[in-house]
């Protein structure tokens, strides 16, 4: 399913050059290191959401991950790499609960919650040959919105003025009944979509490459809730953070071969030096180790049936030492009536 309108029909004119200024000034992320660590997204990126739900005031509420986990290398899973979270900001805030409006008019029966669209995902196509691989966004720690598929709201802004005909527009594409299908996203659209649908952005034509226009698109997902899904809520800012933003530590145990380590620091350096953000931060602890993660996995799962949490099916080896800790720790202080605390998770391991 997807459903395309313009912005100017749902959002006041203000909302809409607010976010577009905001879009002007706003910082990219070129070649942040992807899964195998040399790969990295075709495109400029950013992302937003620490996990905290918009409520109908249009305000930032609940509890936030001010860092989150995950396996550093794809093909390694015995190093962490940390990675600091950034608010949504609030021109996004201002529109969000009107996005979720206008998508629940449409559909009465529906599962979302204030945590939908909780999580901005920026792409910025500045040249020509930028581009986004075929693919789907439906992976585990996306709450099932609409007709039980996950959903996303995906905007589209040519800061610099449009291409002079359709055929220059970005070349985005659905695979549907069999083929990929162009679908021209204007300025200032929002395309409604169930993510579970294949896309992909092509590159431009040689041919209409004098006549590119550069693109910002911004999709808004999901999580879950942090309070019957505080795993899955994690994962899925974690998921955003690690791939679109700066990375800032490594997390090993003391006796990691020194060669692995440096391998990754001076690709993850690269990558700081190229966008001027500061060096990784290198932590070493015992606690990071099997049998702790086996331990945490363990508590996690009494914490599913003290507490009725959402059943989580697999432990997958980017579900790191550090973010289960993180959890479990958020867990013992918002669930045990015996602790106070305030609504920022910040427990490290060391
Ligand atoms: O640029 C677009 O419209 C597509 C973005 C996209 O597919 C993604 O962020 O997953």
């Amino acid at each position: 399913m997807y459903i395309l309108d313009s912005l100017t029909n749902i959002i006041s004119k203000q909302q809409l050059d607010e976010l577009r200024y905001f879009l002007q000034n706003s910082e990219w992320n070129y070649k942040v290191p992807g899964g195998f660590v040399t790969n990295f997204p075709q495109r400029k990126v950013n992302t937003y959401g620490d996990g905290r739900y918009i409520n109908n005031s249009c305000n930032l509420k609940g509890s936030y991950w001010s860092s989150t986990f995950w396996t550093a290398k794809q093909t390694q899973n015995d190093v962490t790499l940390e990675t600091k979270t950034e608010a949504i900001p609030n021109e996004l805030c201002q529109i969000i609960p009107t996005l979720r409006n206008y998508l629940k008019k449409l559909f009465p029966d529906n599962s979302m919650t204030k945590y939908t669209f909780n999580i901005a995902v920026c792409n910025n196509y500045t040249e020509p040959t930028m581009n986004i691989a075929g693919h789907t966004d439906d992976d585990y720690w996306y709450p099932k919105e609409v007709e039980n598929r996950p959903m996303f709201a995906s905007l589209t802004f040519y800061l610099d003025g449009t291409p002079v005909h359709d055929s220059f527009y970005s070349r985005f594409q659905l695979y549907i009944d069999g083929k990929w299908k162009d679908v021209k996203l204007d300025d200032n659209s929002v395309l409604f979509m169930s993510s579970d649908i294949p896309h992909r952005v092509l590159k431009h034509k040689k041919k209409d490459i004098p006549y590119f226009k550069p693109r910002i698109n911004i999709t808004l997902r999901s999580t879950y809730s942090i309070k019957s899904n505080p795993l899955l809520h994690n994962i899925c800012v974690a998921n955003h953070t690690r791939y679109y933003r700066a990375p800032y530590a490594l997390v090993s145990h003391p006796s990691i071969d020194k060669c692995k380590l440096d391998d990754l620091l001076q690709n993850y350096n690269t990558f700081c030096d190229n966008n001027n953000y500061s060096h990784l931060v290198l932590k070493q602890t015992t606690e990071h180790n099997n049998v702790k993660k086996k331990e945490l996995i363990e508590t996690y799962k009494s914490y599913i049936e003290e507490y009725d949490f959402d059943e989580v099916y697999q432990y997958k080896s980017n579900m790191v030492i550090e973010t289960l800790y993180n959890v479990v720790c958020f867990v013992k202080q918002k669930f045990d009536k015996k602790t106070k605390s305030n609504n920022q998770v910040n427990a490290c391991l060391i």
